[in-house]
């Protein structure tokens, strides 16, 4: 996958691109990053990215030109590698960003995301060359920079080689529709609390039940909406029933 990024501040993406899982799946070549600052299309000699608002107001408005020549440069190296890729733009205008979206990206040969910065971008740039808008929550945040970082990641580890066996994205937490289940690792004992039982048995099949117990309790305390999305299987709902006439804690 070639993904095109276009920021102010490229040297942020070094958190992805060289450390941890993003970091291995790019030396394995799942993934190329490139990074264009829109600084380098400007024209003037003060190198401008923005300017101040038609109709006044506070903050300053991304110019069109520099964001339209980057895109468009980006757009080009795709296109040499036959991918007519879609432009994203970071914003908290945008689609809540899910697990599906996620995924549906990760499937893609190519994209150009836009991060910006300022109070926005001028409109005109978003009409004609932004096919689509991605938030990741709704809390302000100084920049896209982040959000593009945040989507990367979640993709990139969807990419096949990017996590081993171990953890395989399959495993992870919403791909079921339920929270995790508590770890536990050495020693056995810690702060006066013991591994739950069941965990040292060795009895697999019970292990398996106490976890799915443990996420579906812990779903419906923290995240009933979860639950409510997704009808439970007949051991769900008996694991859910049995849970509850325990009242186990969590
Ligand atoms: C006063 C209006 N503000 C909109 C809420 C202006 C504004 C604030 C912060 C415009 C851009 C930003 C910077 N944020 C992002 O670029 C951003 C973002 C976010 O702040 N929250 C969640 N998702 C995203 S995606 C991009």
């Amino acid at each position: 996958m070639q993904i095109e990024v276009i920021s102010l501040f490229p040297e942020m993406f070094a958190a992805l691109s060289d450390h941890g899982v993003t970091g291995r799946a790019k030396q394995r070549g799942l993934y190329q990053l490139t990074l264009t600052n829109p600084r380098q299309y400007t024209q003037d000699v003060h190198q401008s990215v923005d300017d101040r608002p038609y109709g006044g107001g506070p903050g300053m408005v991304m110019l069109a030109e520099p964001l339209s020549r980057a895109i468009a440069d980006c757009k080009a190296r795709l296109q040499l590698h036959g991918v007519t890729p879609k432009v994203i733009h970071l914003s908290p205008r945008g689609t809540p960003l899910t697990h599906e979206k996620v995924l549906a990206l990760s499937a893609l040969p190519g994209l150009v995301l836009l991060a910006s910065r300022y109070e926005g971008v001028d409109q005109r740039l978003l009409d004609t060359q932004v096919d689509e808008e991605i938030s990741i929550g709704d809390y302000v945040l100084s920049g896209g920079e982040l959000p593009a970082m945040v989507l990367l990641d979640a993709m990139i580890r969807q990419l096949p080689g990017a996590l081993g066996d171990a953890d395989s994205a399959q495993e992870d937490s919403f791909v079921n529709g339920l929270l995790d289940y508590p770890h536990y690792t050495r020693p056995e004992e810690f702060a006066g609390l013991k591994v739950p039982e069941v965990l040292l048995s060795g009895h697999h099949e019970k292990i398996r039940q106490w976890r799915l117990q443990q996420s579906l309790w812990l779903t419906r305390a923290k995240r009933p909406d979860l639950l409510a999305a997704r009808p439970l299987t007949k051991e769900e709902a008996r694991l859910l029933q049995d849970a509850t006439l325990q009242q186990r804690d969590v």
